[in-house]
């Protein structure tokens, strides 16, 4: 789904497919090729999706040369203020943020001004309301939308892939919530790359080989003492890395 093909016009009305385009990306989960931008989508609350999705998500967007967009749905569901603090954090990192309500239309003319003129695929946990979001940025869509289970989350409901018209020139699939993602194989030494606000401040280590985990001289571990760096996003980083360190073992 995607992909773009050269077309040979017999008569009006009438074309055959002759080949397809050399792909700009390809993703295999969900199978999308030529995206340009990821839309990570997190909640806070109904449920309270996980932050440590969000940075892994971000990962794997950054490592498939997709742009990544951060939208925190279902706001009207938070007290005032509670987006910004939610979101500070990734927009001091540089990522482009939106905070929207599927249920009051908050924050969707904006996202679907970030939609528009690219191909952007959803990703986020099942239940925080991707496909919502959908139906509200498109009215008379009516793509089939889930209540949450018993246990607070999401029952996935989507279960199948589309690629839909949502802004002008700006197509979006609608992919099934994820449940399980793990990160591409790296070499460790490679994860701080897609965390900006690390990769920043990497080449100010003293060691090329810095994971800033523990290493003398470390610019990050500086950053972090004196608040420059948000204490959650490294702690998460530091999580990842040792998952990264594992697989990486299997090798
Ligand atoms: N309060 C509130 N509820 C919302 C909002 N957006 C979606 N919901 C509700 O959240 C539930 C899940 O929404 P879906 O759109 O099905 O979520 P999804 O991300 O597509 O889930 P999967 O298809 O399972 O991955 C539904 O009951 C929606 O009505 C919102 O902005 N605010
Ligand atoms: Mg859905
Ligand atoms: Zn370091």
């Amino acid at each position: 789904m995607g992909d773009e093909v050269r077309v040979k016009v017999i008569t009006p009305g009438e074309a055959a497919i002759e080949g397809i385009l050399p792909r700009k990306t390809q993703l295999e989960r969900p199978p999308v090729a030529n995206a340009d931008q990821a839309v990570l989508v997190t909640t806070v609350r109904d449920p309270e999706s996980s932050l440590l999705t969000l940075d892994r998500l971000l990962v794997q967007a950054i490592y498939q040369g997709l742009a990544a967009l951060i939208c925190l749905n279902k706001v009207d569901l938070l007290a005032a203020g509670g987006a910004d603090g939610y979101l500070a954090p990734y927009r001091r990192a540089g990522f482009r943020t939106v905070a929207t309500s599927a249920t009051t239309g908050q924050g969707i003319a904006e996202l679907r001004q970030e939609l528009a003129g690219v191909i952007s695929v959803l990703a986020g946990e099942s239940g925080v309301g991707k496909s919502s979001l959908l139906n509200a940025l498109r009215p008379g869509l009516a793509l089939r939308t889930g209540n949450l289970g018993a246990t607070g989350r999401g029952r996935h409901t989507t279960r199948h892939l589309e690629l839909l018209e949502v802004s002008e020139h700006g197509l979006v699939a609608d992919t099934p919530g994820l449940s399980l993602v793990s990160l591409p194989a790296m070499p460790p030494g490679r994860l701080a790359a897609y965390w900006p606000e690390l990769a920043e401040l990497a080449p100010d280590c003293r060691f090329r080989t810095c994971v800033h985990r523990q290493e003398p001289g470390c610019r990050v571990r500086a950053a972090r003492g004196s608040g420059e760096l948000d204490q959650g996003r490294y702690e998460r980083y530091l999580s990842l890395l040792r998952e990264v360190e594992l697989a990486d073992r299997r090798y």
